[in-house]
């Protein structure tokens, strides 16, 4: 009985080491953002991990996905015919960029402007009031396909896809391979690419070269624990963010995909299947932009351990991996001309008026809860 009273006073704290760096590097990114007028916390939105949504806020969230998957692209007929829905207009503008937005200086501050695009179209277009959740690859890493992001229940964002004899590039075959079967995305067709399909069979091709043509099919995943429990356990995440001493090693081991694999890729094969394992088309599955939140929170997190270094750097070429190319600077402009109106610099999206704040929250009841403040307009 005593014993029993201890534990439910204790408080319950969300004990993971990232979250811990989070809480270290918090102090900085208040007195940061309390240098700002325009920047207040009022402005700023909760992202939370997909495990902590209650079962109401998870379907929310799914509903609005479900409803840009539904709703009509806004995109050029003529220039792009595949793109049928809004959900459309954001794969095709990653299929556009792929080539200067991966292994590049702006590799960051693209996909952190896509994702908080993404959010914003669910918001403005869907009636969602909820932010973008991400998916702590760390806390399912020993086994993703049974988490709630992948369980296939109707809180999921859809499960495996039926079990059939394959190939995945990046890691063995897994259990998957074909077509998912199960949860609210069951019957979303995918409509882009294939580019670069990381799945045999392949998806059939697509009638155009640029993967702009319609080529409607089934959405396929290979999940498996295979990459999750080598890659992006917590003590990866962890590793990624206390070893990397510049912005340049940061960036080049969360991408790593080689014969050691980061975080970035690591997450994108553990989903696999088509058009996950896509390099290009990869955002024509939604699990991608649950990945690409938990990117976001690891560069806020690493900004954080050292802000006044780390706010405003960059490192990289502007063509894929830097081949020959020009070095990227603080002043290049991301834009993503269809799916949001305005070209942000560099450096705007690497302020800390728009990084993600992961603030861990202690509550006193059942409820674990890893709380990502963001800014929701750019000042
Ligand atoms: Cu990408």
């Amino acid at each position: 009985m005593f014993y029993l009273q201890l534990l439910l006073l204790a408080p319950v704290v969300y004990g993971d080491a990232v979250s811990d760096l989070w809480d270290k590097g918090k102090p900085a990114l208040d007195a940061q953002l309390a240098k700002s007028t325009t920047c207040t916390k009022d402005k700023l939105l909760v992202r939370r991990e997909w495990g902590d949504l209650s079962a109401d806020d998870k379907k929310a969230y799914i509903k609005a996905v479900l409803c840009i998957t539904t709703s009509p692209s806004k995109l050029d007929p003529a220039k792009v015919p595949g793109a049928k829905t809004r959900y459309d207009d954001f794969v095709a503008v990653h299929i556009n960029q792929t080539m200067s937005i991966h292994g590049t200086g702006n590799f960051l501050s693209w996909h952190r402007y896509f994702t908080w695009a993404y959010e914003q179209v669910l918001r403005n277009e869907c009636g969602y009031t909820g932010t973008q959740p991400y998916w702590d690859w760390g806390r399912w890493s020993a086994n993703p396909e049974t988490s709630p992001i992948f369980d296939g229940s109707e809180t999921s964002m859809s499960g495996n896809g039926e079990k059939i004899t394959h190939q995945s590039f990046m890691a063995p075959a897994g259990n998957g391979g074909g077509c998912i079967t199960s949860g609210p995305f069951k019957n979303m067709t995918v409509n882009l690419g294939p580019i670069s399909p990381a799945i045999s069979p392949a998806p059939p091709a697509n009638p155009r070269s640029d993967g702009f043509g319609h080529n409607p099919r089934c959405l396929r995943r290979d999940i498996s624990n295979y990459l999750s429990s080598r890659y992006t356990r917590t003590q990866d995440i962890l590793t990624l963010i206390n070893n990397s001493k510049t912005i340049a090693a940061f960036q080049n081991t969360m991408q790593a995909a080689g014969t050691t694999m980061g975080v970035h890729a690591g997450g994108h094969f553990t989903v696999a299947g088509d058009p996950a394992g896509d390099f290009y088309v990869s955002p024509g599955d939604p699990a991608f932009y649950l990945h690409h939140s938990m990117i976001d929170r690891a560069w806020t997190i690493w900004q954080a351990q050292d802000l006044q270094n780390r706010l405003q750097v960059i490192a990289g070429g502007r063509t894929m991996m830097g081949f020959g190319g020009a070095a990227a600077a603080l002043t290049d402009e991301v834009n993503l001309y269809s799916v949001a109106s305005k070209a942000w610099k560099i450096s705007d999206l690497s302020n800390a008026c728009i990084i993600a704040l992961h603030i861990s929250m202690h509550f006193s009841s059942s409820n674990r809860c890893a709380i990502n403040w963001r800014l929701i307009g750019i000042p």
